[in-house]
């Protein structure tokens, strides 16, 4: 009945064909159609050269076709090809409802048994952490109206979530671009289904032991992030838009004498000439290279804004190379479309083609040689300001590989494509620098390409407590690099809250202050001393963690595990956790419990089982409770796990302002702990030939007596650190300290070799 190939099988019956691809013995890819067709990856597959086919046995027995890997059993009904998925034990992880996959014209659904207790994941949607119940949906969106609990779309596409129930853990990627809808458990508490209006019954199961391996398998197929420069996990600072050149230069200055650190500046589309992409406003940025050099001598990066929409202009030659080599997305009539954006009647680039990356790549490489460091990609949904729907139709037409398209099925992956061709141009000006671009649409896998934010938020307390659960869902879909506009970007900041986001801000993944234009400025010092003695105070502290920031981002390029994460990743055995959305842990060792409401100096706090210490005061805390945690205006709840080991190194105005040698490495009382510290030149390549080491930190502590053991375990960067700095911490009795099996005398509480 079924073929066997090398990596999987294919069976047809009853005008349907079912292929099961083993890519490795947790994931497992399932397609079926009920056309001739072959199965087609999104660009959410990261293509590998080695996909190396791994083991698997299949046997038949009447209507039942067994295949076994070394983790899985997956039983097809050859009937109607429903699909189970069992482990080793014999226990049901996942199965189909009621026959599976169902055809309906252009509409194609899977259905599946609602077994699970929890569904995370969904990347960037509004809303709590946990969908179960909820009906959601994937089309990049350009959301003008508040973003709330019942925003059903926004920028960002993620077909992918994870489930969870007390016995196990799995993931599921539907691999589709077009319009896709997961309702998972909405219409009813039986069975849940994910589908689409268009395309393929193209999905991966991706078993897990816990949340943790799902996120990796998850991120084994769709990639995971290469190392970002490390500047880009510094302060940022934006506002739509700093405008004349010496708006700019203001700002910058004024960080610098405030001793506020911070290292970007972005530029907003008023730095351009009537919008046009690549050009400069010649009225407000005449000297706009003097800028961009005195930026620079400041210790400034500089990343601008860059839209999709190229405006419709004879004169322009941007315009003029698209048109004549026909690099635009078509109508319907094979005619250049033409949407209105900010620069008027403009025309988009069909970024899905190899050709138009190309030659936009070359115009960014011409455009960024000038000066600029990074790309902020916005509009990328695309969003057109007339469009039905506020996009193009979605019978507009691209090609991809060679191929025509219609828009139905390329508008979610557009921003992707975009991103590469941005990453692309990035890398043909600077090979040897990591490129980071800002991305406000997305699809999965976008991790490979670019970080993200949250798009248009507002400066409501709604929208401080909204970023956690998207920023922990983003990173739980493979995007450990977001953030959202700090302070909020519409509507007028305030001063409170403006503090408990920076607050907050400051340990997500990506930090940047942004406003809207026509609202009150936004900096740190804009809402008077106390607001700016508060940010200062939290913006040191996140150039003080850096080297811990670092080192999750190293853990998300190798596993793809998320820098910021929500407590159900760390301790999924504690049911408490499963459904916390306001706090979450940067990393395994901080949690951290932002306070989110006006006038509120005091916040509700679960801590998970185990110990913890306030890091604030040194309080110890039982965990598996919650606890009222006192939260004055300028402090924000915080927590370190026993035994958690922290790098810090001191604050700087700007990453590379000075050479760091020293490595300050907190100890937190435990009886043991062990820490892994990445290092690199933080700016080029060469990590990726080897240039980077890896230091090995254990500690055990038992009567009083403290050993610690460093350990290099790869050495391939020559300008690390050449100091430690050991901080005890709640260490009451210390009798005798051993590094290296070397006996050391604590000052205070510190040792420095
Ligand atoms: O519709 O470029 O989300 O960050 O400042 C406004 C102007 C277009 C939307 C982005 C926002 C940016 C703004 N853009």
């Amino acid at each position: 009945m079924f073929t066997k190939f090398n990596d999987g099988i294919v069976v047809k019956n009853n005008g349907k064909t079912l292929q099961i691809r083993i890519v490795n013995s947790k994931i497992i890819n399932v397609f079926i159609t009920d056309k001739d067709e072959e199965r087609k990856d999104t660009i959410a597959i990261e293509k590998r050269k080695h996909n190396t086919p791994c083991n698997f046995d299949v046997s038949e027995n009447s209507d039942i076709i067994t295949i076994k890997t070394e983790s899985l059993s997956i039983i097809v009904n050859l009937n109607d090809f429903s699909i189970k998925f069992l482990n080793l034990e014999g226990l049901v992880i996942n199965e189909d409802y009621n026959g599976g996959v169902r055809f309906y014209n252009n509409d194609i659904r899977c259905y599946k048994k609602l077994n699970e207790d929890h569904y995370y994941g969904f990347g960037e949607k509004a809303g709590y952490l946990d969908k179960k119940g909820e009906n959601l949906e994937m089309w990049n969106t350009d959301e003008l109206m508040t973003h709330n609990q019942g925003t059903k779309l926004l920028y960002q596409s993620y077909p992918f979530f994870i489930g969870l129930n007390k016995k196990y853990t799995y993931g599921i990627f539907f691999d589709n671009s077009f319009r896709s809808f997961f309702d998972m458990g909405f219409e009813s508490n039986e069975y849940y289904y994910f589908g689409a209006k268009g395309g393929q019954m193209n999905y991966y199961f991706i078993y897990g032991e816990n949340i943790k391996e799902v996120v990796e398998n998850y991120t084994y197929l769709t990639g995971r992030i290469n190392m970002p420069p490390m500047w880009s996990l510094g302060n940022q600072q934006s506002r739509y838009s700093y405008t004349p050149q010496e708006k700019v230069l203001e700002i910058a200055k004024t960080f610098r004498e405030k001793e506020i650190p911070c290292d970007v500046i972005y530029l907003d589309i008023d730095y351009m000439e009537g919008y046009r992409v690549f050009t400069w406003n010649k009225e407000t940025f005449l000297n706009y290279k003097e800028m961009l050099k005195k930026l620079r001598d400041m210790g400034f990066k500089v990343i601008t804004i860059v839209d999709p929409g190229v405006k419709k202009d004879y004169a322009y030659n941007v315009y003029r190379e698209g048109i004549e080599n026909d690099y635009f997305v078509k109508d319907k009539f094979s005619i250049p479309f033409i949407g209105h954006v900010w620069p008027g009647e403009s025309l988009f680039p069909d970024f899905l083609r190899d050709d138009v990356r190309h030659w936009w790549a070359d115009k960014l490489k011409d455009f960024v040689n000038e000066g600029i460091d990074g790309i902020w990609n916005d509009m990328n949904e695309p969003s057109v300001l007339d469009g039905i729907n506020k996009t193009m139709p979605e019978d507009n037409v691209h090609y991809l590989n060679g191929y025509k398209i219609l828009h139905s099925e390329a508008h979610n992956v557009y921003a992707t494509y975009m991103a590469m061709a941005t990453q692309e141009g990035l890398l043909k000006s600077r090979p040897n620098e990591r490129p980071f671009i800002l991305s406000r649409a997305a699809f999965s896998g976008i991790q490979r390409y670019a970080a993200v934010w949250t798009g248009d938020n507002r400066s409501l307390y709604e929208h401080l407590l909204l970023m956690m659960p998207m920023i922990m869902n983003l990173g739980l879909s493979g995007q450990p690099f977001s953030g959202s506009d700090v302070g909020g970007f519409g509507d007028d900041g305030q001063e409170e809250l403006f503090i408990r986001w920076i607050e907050a801000g400051v340990f997500t993944p990506f930090l940047r202050i942004h406003s809207a234009n026509g609202t009150r400025e936004q900096e740190p010092w804009s809402f008077g001393k106390r607001c700016e003695d508060i940010s200062k105070k939290y913006i040191k502290m996140r150039y003080e963690i850096l080297p811990y920031i670092y080192d999750l981002f190293y853990i998300a390029s190798q596993k793809g595990y998320p820098v910021m994460r929500p407590l159900v990743f760390e301790y999924q055995n504690d049911e408490n956790t499963h459904n916390i959305y306001d706090e979450f842990m940067l990393g395994d060792n901080i949690l951290v419990a932002p306070v989110y409401l006006p006038s509120k100096e005091i916040r509700e706090v679960y801590l998970p089982k185990g110990i913890w210490y306030d890091y604030w005061n040194g309080k110890e805390f039982e965990g598996g409770k919650h606890y009222l945690i006192d939260a004055p205006i300028d402090v924000i709840p915080l927590f370190v796990k026993e035994g958690a080991i922290i790098p810090k190194q001191n604050v700087q105005a700007y990453i590379g302002e000075k050479q760091i040698d020293e490595l300050i490495v907190e100890l937190y009382k435990g009886s043991c702990g062990e820490y892994i510290h990445y290092e690199d030149d933080g700016i080029s390549i060469k990590y990726s030939s080897g240039e980077y080491n890896l230091t090995d930190l254990k500690f055990e502590y038992v009567n009083g007596i403290l050993k610690i053991y460093i350990n290099r375990i790869y050495s391939g960067y020559k300008n690390g650190i050449k100091k430690y700095k050991f901080v005890f911490k709640n260490f009451n009795k210390l009798d005798k300290i051993f590094i290296n099996d070397h006996e050391y005398k604590a000052e205070n509480y510190v040792i420095e070799i």
